[in-house]
């Protein structure tokens, strides 16, 4: 493929923007090369500026649940801006968004706007030492929670492959008030707040750790949470910036059958405009200025054309309907042919697809699983190159990446973007089509022949 033009921007880049990106992990430093620069995106795909065509299982990271640039969101979004971009004043968008949040999400009583998911866990983590009056914040190693102080310990994503799991600039007496255990170990926790739950103020974790690669929480772990942190005043916070809406309609919460006590979302929510929210219980949330003395703020929350390209993003996502004839076999591991026209929502439609690449990869994978363990759910996938089990980062970072490495650029070289990390996730939207994870599978075979 040819990069001319990619490669003349990067270098430019790199004379004004740190590493020439402006978020670390596009900087393909974990996979070597440079990276490429987007001309378009539509759909599942996307074009860069040589014309070079990708299937895109990046989906900017999980916003384009609906595949790249839906004409509903491009519709609110060019009606909104016609009536004003920026009003600082509240508008009736936000009113909307709250009560969707609201109804979609139980556990969210009140709800606020924000502008990115880190300033929706910096605040809840503000949110919940003012609430509880204790200091310590309890996280999990290989969890990401963007890069707020108090969350960049040993985290996962960029901070993971960086060599930096303790970013540099954090002071030591701030970062020693997060508590950081091993994800999935109940010992670590029921220990931990034996010694000192009374002066914990938060457990924030992502439900389903998703950036360090993607794992799940084993039987029983999060109700062990939920109820450590019942017991002792702790408040608990699902950090579902990245499976809110889109693991389920109700997010993992939904799935697992937890409440938190505060929720951080994002991605989604914003239609790819930048968005974050942040809500839960409302004796928690009314402490937040200017009801209460918890102070947080933001001269764009709410902005009325985040609200109206997140909101035509959920709707669409909640009318989504799709219409399937008597004789379709959805996915391979469907046990009965339909012998019916049915239909199916969006999630249903997510796990079809998800559930056919899975299907696929298995197959490559067939012998070989000692080498690689392929974990999914829903639209949200990861394929380790390590064997298994995989439960925490410490398994996680067993995986060979150099092999991810060449794996990652033989795909590319052939039309297949995945992230440029063995530890993020991969994201299929409702764009996706059978023919794309057909030749998705083609693609990874070839490359799995020539990386390993
Ligand atoms: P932002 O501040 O990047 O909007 O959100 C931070 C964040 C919080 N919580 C979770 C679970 C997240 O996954 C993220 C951001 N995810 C990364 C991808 N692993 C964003 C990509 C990037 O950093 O450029």
């Amino acid at each position: 493929m040819d990069h001319t033009i990619s490669h003349s921007l990067f270098a430019r880049a790199q004379e004004l923007i740190p590493g020439g990106v402006n978020s670390p992990v596009r900087a393909f430093r974990a996979v070597g090369g440079e990276p490429f620069f987007v001309q378009k995106a539509q759909g599942s795909h996307i074009w860069d500026v040589d014309g070079n065509e990708y299937i895109d299982y990046v989906g900017t990271w999980g916003p384009a649940i609906l595949g790249h640039a839906p004409r509903v969101v491009l519709d609110a979004i060019g009606d909104t801006a016609s009536r004003g971009v920026s009003f600082g004043i509240p508008n009736p968008l936000e009113v909307e968004m709250a009560a969707l949040i609201c109804n979609w999400v139980p556990s969210i009583e009140k709800v606020r706007m924000v502008n990115s998911g880190t300033e929706a866990t910096m605040s809840c983590i503000r949110l919940a030492r003012g609430f509880t009056g204790r200091d310590l914040i309890v996280k999990f190693d290989g969890c990401y929670h963007g890069h707020a102080d108090s969350l960049l310990v040993k985290a996962g994503s960029g901070a993971l492959t960086h060599g930096e799991p303790d970013s540099a600039g954090v002071p030591g007496p701030f970062a020693g008030l997060t508590i950081t255990l091993p994800f999935n170990d109940p010992t670590a926790i029921l220990s931990l707040f034996m010694a000192q739950g009374s002066k914990i103020a938060a457990v924030i974790l992502e439900p389903i750790p998703a950036n360090a690669g993607l794992y799940f929480p084993g039987p029983g772990f999060l109700d062990l949470l939920r109820q450590q942190c019942s017991e002792y005043g702790a408040v608990l916070i699902f950090d579902e910036v990245m499976t809110g809406f889109r693991v389920a309609r109700g997010g993992a919460q939904e799935l697992y059958g937890i409440s938190p006590d505060l929720t951080a979302l994002g991605k989604v929510i914003g239609g790819g405009l930048p968005v974050g929210a942040f809500g839960g219980r409302a004796e928690i949330m009314e402490c937040l200025s200017p009801s209460g003395a918890v102070y947080q703020a933001g001269t764009l929350s709410g902005n009325p054309l985040a609200m109206a390209a997140g909101l035509a993003q959920l709707t669409e996502l909640e009318q989504t309907q799709v219409q399937r004839k008597s004789g379709w076999v959805e996915y391979p591991s469907m046990k009965e042919v339909s012998n019916e026209s049915y239909s199916l929502n969006a999630w249903q439609m997510l796990e079809a697809l998800g559930a056919s690449l899975e299907q696929g990869v298995r197959e490559l994978l067939k012998g070989r699983e000692d080498q690689f363990t392929f974990h999914r759910v829903g639209s949200m996938f990861c394929m380790f190159f390590t064997g298994g089990p995989v439960n925490s980062l410490a398994d996680a970072q067993r995986s060979d990446r150099q092999a991810f490495a060449r794996f990652f650029h033989a795909c590319l070289d052939a039309g297949v973007y995945f992230a440029p990390s063995q530890f993020e996730t991969g994201f299929i939207s409702l764009a996706h089509t059978h023919a794309d994870i057909d030749r998705t599978l083609r693609v990874m075979a070839a490359a799995l022949e020539k990386a390993c």
